[in-house]
């Protein structure tokens, strides 16, 4: 059970983490079963039946991340996109969703060219304007999806205005946390229903196993949830529920160290290319700099900045030496990414070109080295 007078690096070490029962080992076992000894018909030893639906070492990831995001359960899949296809099953036919307009490429992806097979409809609005937000609802909408901040842009949409303005129509609020992890933001206290996140990023931190996760507010949500991990089956598997569970015991030292490495390396990147060309929260200059102050406990360490070119773009992929040209983010090595050929393709030229997705902007995630040598790095890859 979770202690919620606890401080989050506590809970994060011991919620759901309890030495085992039969042996005290420290570590949450893995358990590698696919069914469960029933001692006769219909008795099984604590509810246990088949692994599709429950394993102990996922049911301990469950309730760690529960506690940590404030929520009231968690369910895990086997990836951030598994994660939001479970969360749209919500749905019906003729139902509708509001989106942040720049979102990670891969849900508008899903959402435009999976979702709208099935009946359902999106609309993609700027939601740093929660009046846009409300001026999309309709009648038939169920769900508000917002990123904050924002893949690759770092826009950040206001929590609590968002919710408001969905609470008022009667519709649910989903918050992809992917970027910041529960430890520098908590959804859930401004007023979403629902969080998620690729849990492949910060919450595991090592770049070592994919899975996704929704956080539920409500026993109906938690039903749904817990009714589509068996009946679809894309849950996460005992191993990397595992590699999860040992992750998050260090996610408030690793978010304490990306934060102060993001505002340096922000900080780095404004002065050398100007702050026009950077986009991170953390900086003055940021149009949302107050907001996020406000409603997070820190930047992070993701920012995205302009190169001026693809060609420039690519020389400076090609000089670095310590940091890695690649997909994906949140982990202790200090990776980069071309959003416009990797993780927004999928979006088109016409779209990124409105979101302000160019050919020359690279991003950054800023792992925990010491961070001399990451500036060292993007200084020399500059030129
Ligand atoms: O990759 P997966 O675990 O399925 O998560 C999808 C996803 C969802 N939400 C956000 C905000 C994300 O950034 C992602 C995945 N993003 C990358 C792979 C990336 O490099 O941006």
């Amino acid at each position: 059970m979770s202690d919620t007078k606890l401080g989050f690096a506590t809970r994060a070490i011991h919620d759901g983490q309890k030495p085992d029962a039969a042996t005290g080992a420290v570590n949450v076992p893995i358990y590698l079963t696919s069914t469960y000894q029933q001692d006769g018909i219909g008795e099984t030893r604590g509810g246990h039946e088949y692994a599709r639906l429950t394993n102990p070492t996922r049911d301990a990831l469950e309730e760690s991340l529960c506690s940590l995001e404030g929520g009231t359960s968690a369910h895990c899949f086997g990836s951030g996109m598994a994660a939001i296809t479970a969360m749209v099953t919500m749905m019906k036919t003729g139902d509708h969703v509001v989106c942040t307009d720049n979102m990670y490429g891969g849900t508008g992806r899903l959402f435009d060219q999976v979702m709208t097979n099935y009946g359902l409809t999106f609309s993609y609005v700027d939601t740093r304007d929660a009046k846009a937000v409300a001026a999309a609802i309709r009648p038939e909408t169920k769900l508000v999806h917002i990123e904050t901040p924002t893949n690759p842009m770092m826009s950040v949409t206001d929590i609590r205005a968002v919710a408001e303005v969905c609470h008022a129509r009667g519709v649910e609020l989903s918050v992809d946390n992917t970027f910041l992890s529960p430890y520098l933001q908590r959804p859930i206290e401004l007023g979403a229903d629902i969080v998620m996140h690729s849990t492949t990023k910060f919450l595991n931190g090592h770049s070592d196993g994919l899975g996704g996760v929704l956080v539920a507010t409500r026993p109906e949500q938690a039903e749904r949830f817990r009714f589509v991990q068996k009946c679809t089956g894309g849950i996460l598997s005992p191993f990397d529920s595992y590699l999860l569970l040992r992750g998050v015991k260090t996610l408030a030292v690793r978010m304490e160290q990306h934060e102060k490495n993001g505002r340096v390396v922000g900080s780095f990147l404004a002065e050398r290319l100007g702050a026009d060309k950077v986009f991170y929260p953390g900086l003055e200059t940021h149009p949302q700099h107050e907001l996020a102050k406000r409603q997070q406990r820190g930047f992070g360490s993701m920012m995205s900045f302009e190169c001026g070119s693809l060609e420039a773009a690519n020389t400076f992929a090609k000089r670095l030496k310590l940091c890695y040209l690649a997909e994906s983010l949140g982990g202790v090595e200090t990776l980069m990414c071309h959003p416009a050929t990797m993780t927004h393709a999928a979006v088109g030229a016409k779209r990124r070109a409105e979101l302000g997705i160019t050919d020359g902007l690279m991003r950054v995630s800023v792992g925990i080295e010491d961070v001399g040598d990451i500036v060292g790095d993007l200084e020399q890859a500059l030129g």
